[in-house]
């Protein structure tokens, strides 16, 4: 019989519920920074870069759609924390898939940047909201626990450091 108290077990579950899915090895994706809806920045508060999906090819097609936690790369080297939606925005009723990356810095204007998104793990299904706060708090949510996983997970917290990134499928 298990000896586990109920907070341990508590502990045990919310650790799991923290721990988002990791993908190993990670998957690359490079591409132009184009421009967006703006509502990101405008309505939301969190502007996202999205990526030109006509250069993507087919790469992405493999994808699950759903929101990810990864590394950023821009042009100059620099590399952050992002989470990244592979998907419709339903919330938005989109007719095109987006891939769209949410830098966790402050950045000025990104546009026409080559930006490298390094998907590194699955952080949930996509969801439709009824209102634009829900949607708000859950992308926070989403933060958190993206940095909760880079801070935690020396196996994916190493990708801060580009040299140990993967190579492109594509470039
Ligand atoms: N849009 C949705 O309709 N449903 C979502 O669950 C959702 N999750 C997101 C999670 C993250 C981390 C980010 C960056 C965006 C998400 N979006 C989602 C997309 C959001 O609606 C979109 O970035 C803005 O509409 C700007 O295009
Ligand atoms: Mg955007």
């Amino acid at each position: 019989m298990s000896s586990e108290s109920k907070s341990e077990s508590i502990e045990k579950w919310n650790s799991l519920y923290i721990n988002a899915i990791k993908s190993e090895p990670p998957s690359l994706l490079t591409a132009t920074i184009v421009h967006g809806f703006k509502r990101g920045s405008k309505e939301l508060g969190i502007p996202t870069a999205n990526l030109d999906m006509d250069e993507l090819g087919e790469e992405f097609q493999t994808f699950k759609l759903g929101i990810y936690y990864g590394w950023a790369k821009m042009n100059n080297g620099d590399i952050h924390r992002c989470v990244v939606s592979v998907g419709w925005n339903p919330y938005y009723k989109n007719e095109k898939i987006t891939i769209e990356a949410h830098l966790l810095t402050n950045l000025e204007d990104f546009y026409g940047e080559k930006l490298s998104v390094l998907i590194c793990g699955y952080l949930r299904d996509e969801c439709n909201f009824t209102s634009l706060e829900d949607l708000i708090s859950c992308i926070n949510e989403d933060i958190r626990r993206c940095n909760v996983n880079l801070d935690t997970d020396a196996s994916i917290g190493k990708y801060k450091d580009t040299s140990t990134w993967p190579v492109a499928i594509r470039k």
